[in-house]
């Protein structure tokens, strides 16, 4: 449904002014030793998925406020998934959330899906809101009940919700819980917490092979006191206690203001229990704004980690075509991220204003640029300041990797891959929402109150 001549028209329009921008760049980043074209390639590999419940406009549990062409079911969302991963090349998964969008026949769903060059990340499972027809109620939480029987059905959720996802090719599941408490003395802190490992040993055991799990913690909301799942260590307990293929989930919203996000990451990489990412933004709790919307120096901060990791269990990520400016002999010795680290990186936002393909595609842009100034810093240089303590050409190192515009990079690579140079000014010159406004009319799909 996207128009691609008008896609191709905006690139044209476009192409001098960026092969100069892409020249000046260039430039820059030889004088540091750095290939552009190594960076451009080294990109490439940073996928995201896109979920399935930000296709339409999220509200606030004071309303929400419909716009034009909102996707009417799983099948249309996969549509606007597609147009995201033409314009961009950048999403080729979507991470699809059960009940919400549960698939009538998962078979006929992959089918389509593979149709449009899409495929299938993790599957979320639900066990914060009851469902028409639900026996028994989550109100006082799901895994953590103090009844066996409620837990039984949550366990029993989650089941189908793998059944669903190995229908689908997914490979991991993800188990987000609201169970928690609102005052003190509501729940038995330690047992609560017992009761909900109890059933993740449950899911666990019957994770099919090559599959994935991953927690995600949240400190606070529904609950307001205590979250059985509240932070990484609570987390990561419960991946430890699980087993090798039980990993955490680190969504950017689920932190107290001001804590570090960036060390969480590096302490579950250290810990080999990184699992994946809901990346977005916040000002003051789980706001989910585009990522890198408010905070773009963490969001920099927590890829540097990323790609720090990532080069150790493959070296030539260093970014660097010229030899080593000055690095400290024997920082080898102190990598620790082997073979095999691949978390799954996804985006969580709720988009209330604005379209919501135009600003999944800003946060794709986002992240990109996130991730390429992450693969320009320095890490010879930035271990040998850290060896020798020099504070601030440490952190200079890092800034000048951050300061460095990357847009033309990232549109590069997009152009390579045949997106877009813009990709939010090739949508809006396409007219698919337009199209899609006057194609999806009738019953219009509400999609459900994100948390
Ligand atoms: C909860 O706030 C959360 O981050 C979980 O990932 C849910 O699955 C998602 O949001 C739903 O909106
Ligand atoms: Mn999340």
């Amino acid at each position: 449904m996207l128009d691609l001549q008008a896609v191709h028209a905006t690139n044209t329009a476009q192409t001098v002014s960026h092969q100069h921008d892409l020249a000046a760049l260039s430039e820059q980043l030889q004088r540091r030793g750095v290939s552009l074209n190594a960076v451009v390639e080294q990109l490439r590999s940073f996928e995201v998925a896109v979920p399935s419940w930000a296709l339409g406009t999220g509200g606030t549990r004071f309303g929400r406020f419909p716009g034009g062409g909102e996707p009417r079911d799983i099948y249309e969302k996969l549509d606007d998934v597609a147009v995201i991963h033409a314009l961009t090349r950048a999403t080729p998964r979507v991470s699809l959330h059960i009940p919400w969008d549960e698939p009538e026949d998962a078979a006929a769903l992959r089918g389509h899906a593979a149709s449009l060059g899409l495929g299938f990340d993790a599957v979320n499972s639900n066990t914060f809101q009851d469902q028409p027809g639900q026996r028994l109620s989550y109100k006082f939480g799901s895994f953590c009940h103090t009844d066996a029987a409620v837990r039984e059905q949550a366990v029993a959720h989650n089941l189908h919700v793998i059944d669903v996802g190995q229908q689908l090719g997914s490979e991991s599941i993800t188990i987000w819980l609201a169970d928690g408490s609102s005052y003190p003395g509501q729940m038995h802190l330690r047992r609560s917490f017992e009761r909900t490992l109890e059933c993740l040993r449950q899911v666990y055991a019957r994770l099919p092979e090559g599959w994935r799990l991953f927690t995600e913690h949240k400190p606070y909301e529904p609950a307001f006191y205590a979250t059985v799942v509240a932070d990484w260590g609570s987390s990561l307990m419960l991946a430890q206690a699980l087993g090798e293929r039980a990993a955490c989930l680190v969504d950017l919203g689920h932190h107290l203001p001001n804590t570090n996000i960036e060390l969480v990451v590096a302490r579950l990489i250290a810990a080999a229990k990184l699992g994946g990412f809901h990346f977005n933004d916040a000002k003051y709790g789980d706001d989910d704004l585009n990522a890198g919307s408010i905070k773009p120096y963490q969001l920099f901060l927590i890829m540097n980690e990323l790609v720090d990791a990532a080069s150790e269990a493959e070296p030539a990520l260093a970014g660097r075509g010229a030899p080593p400016s000055g690095g400290c002999a024997g920082a080898q010795n102190h990598r620790r991220a082997g073979p095999g680290f691949a978390p799954a990186y996804m985006i969580d936002q709720s988009h209330n204003l604005t379209d919501p393909i135009e600003a999944l595609l800003v946060t794709v842009d986002n992240l990109q640029r996130a991730y390429a100034r992450a693969l320009l810093v320095d890490r010879d240089a930035l271990d040998h300041y850290q060896a020798k303590n020099d504070v601030v050409m440490a952190e200079q190192t890092l800034r000048a990797a951050y300061e460095t515009d990357v847009r033309p990079l990232v549109a590069e690579l997009r152009e390579r891959q045949g997106g877009a140079l813009a990709p939010v000014a090739a949508l809006r010159a396409s007219g698919y929402r337009a199209a899609v406004t006057s194609a999806r009319t009738g019953a219009g799909y509400a999609p459900p109150q994100s948390l």
